[in-house]
């Protein structure tokens, strides 16, 4: 079998990329290690930037999320139990649309299998080979049976735990790391959200964040320690935690109910340079990694696809490769942005293990600043509402 594009990870990004080459009419294969069940199941995500907006209308899947997505023209802060506004919309002139990532995979799914796009799910053992090289293949097991797909290009769109990053020779990439020393504890819950925007609420217990996928689907997080466990927190637990962390009036309303998925996540800050190896590209995740705080994994996987994408496009319609080219330093230079703004929103947010109280006194500062300064405000909105993607 022969393609152009071998695209290795169908969640967003891989999902995505397919979409945009399939309506140019270039010949791409997705290879999946998961079922679609299994993609369509996994809770991430739930803040999209315009810029995110616009490439899921360029790939035609903007329908339901125009009729089903909320927009946000503001988020709260908190600190010492209080609560005041950023108004996106004032300062930027932008907002942001809370619409799941569960969602824009389903839409992505359902409109690549009606135009008989090629996802292959359960996909095993997919391996890249003899990238850079004339006769470029990608080989994975289906059914127990091996099969070989010959391609120009290779998409990484596997994630931070994927195959596409490792095949590239240790001394050719550059790793760049931070491990932070907690994890959120997220719960889904069947209960309307406390509020109609987010809440991100520093406490001396620890950071706490209020989010939701609609009406009556809340999406909560609290910060916990690393060899936290999810059996340690019954329902009790977390609502009693989070009541404790939120501002005041956002305790004394909020409806508590059963979790319907709770599970815990680590955080870290990780970027891998460059972001290609001949003709592998790396995207989104198995690329860099942000801690949730700033909202950007999802996004920076759709602003890596716009390069991309535009890069491919210009290959094969115009035989111009300038674009893939300067892939790896354009999407790089929007990704240190939002290395920069995910790390200072999650240093101001957390409670370090070591903090010390000179420590929660310079957060403190930080956040009455923030509170007062039209300046500040302006620098968390327009990096929060997404940067702009470089003109190509
Ligand atoms: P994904 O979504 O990890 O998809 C990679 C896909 O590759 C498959 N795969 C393989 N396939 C074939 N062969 C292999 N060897 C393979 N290895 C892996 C996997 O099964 C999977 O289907 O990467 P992608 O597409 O780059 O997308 C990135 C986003 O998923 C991620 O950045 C966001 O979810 C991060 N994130 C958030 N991003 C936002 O923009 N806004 C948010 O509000 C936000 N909240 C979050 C988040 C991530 C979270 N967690 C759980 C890490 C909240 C949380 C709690
Ligand atoms: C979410 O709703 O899952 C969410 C929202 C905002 C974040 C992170 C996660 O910063």
């Amino acid at each position: 079998m022969r393609t152009k594009v071998v695209i290795i990870g169908g969640g967003p990004s891989g999902l995505l990329l397919s979409r945009l080459l399939s309506l140019e009419n270039i010949d791409n294969v997705v290879l999946e290690k998961q079922s679609r069940e299994h993609v369509q199941g996994r809770i991430r995500a739930g803040v999209l930037e315009n810029g995110t907006i616009e490439m899921l209308r360029l790939a035609g899947v903007s329908k339901r999320l125009d009729n089903e997505g909320f927009k946000h023209n503001g988020i709260e802060l908190s600190f010492k139990n209080h609560g005041f506004r950023i108004d996106l919309k004032k300062l930027t002139d932008k907002h942001v649309t809370v619409y799941g990532q569960t969602e824009v995979t389903k839409d992505l799914y359902e409109i690549i299998e009606k135009e008989n796009g090629n996802i292959i799910n359960c996909a095993e053992d997919v391996l890249p080979q003899k990238v850079g090289e004339i006769n470029s293949f990608v080989t994975f097991k289906k059914n127990g049976i091996e099969n070989k797909i010959m391609c120009d290009f290779v998409a990484g769109c596997d994630g931070y735990h994927g195959i596409s990053r490792k095949v590239i020779p240790e001394n050719l990439i550059n790793v760049f790391e931070r491990i932070y020393p907690f994890g959120w504890l997220g719960i889904l819950s069947e209960t309307p959200p406390v509020k109609e925007e987010l809440i991100y609420a520093n406490h001396g217990n620890g950071f706490a964040l209020a989010s939701m996928r609609n009406n009556n689907l809340s999406r909560y997080y609290i910060q916990t320690s690393l060899d936290d466990r999810v059996e340690a927190w019954d329902d009790k637990r977390f609502w009693e935690e989070l009541k404790r962390r939120l501002p005041i009036e956002a305790s004394e309303s909020i409806i508590t109910g059963p979790s319907i998925e709770k599970s815990i996540a680590p955080l870290r800050s990780f970027v891998c340079e460059p972001m290609n190896w001949n003709n592998l590209f790396l995207v989104g995740d198995a690329a860099h990694i942000v801690p949730p705080t700033g909202a950007k994994g999802l996004n920076l996987a759709v602003s890596d696809v716009y390069y991309l994408f535009n890069g491919l496009k210009k290959h094969y319609l115009f035989n111009d490769d300038k674009d893939l080219k300067n892939y790896s330093t354009r999407a790089l230079s929007r990704v240190w942005k939002a290395i920069r703004f995910s790390w200072w929103m999650t240093t101001t947010f957390h409670k370090f293990p070591e903090q010390t109280s000179f420590d929660q006194r310079i957060q403190d500062s930080e956040l009455e600043y923030l509170e007062n300064s039209i300046a500040s405000q302006t620098v968390l909105a327009e990096n929060y509402v997404g940067l702009p993607y470089e003109e190509l």
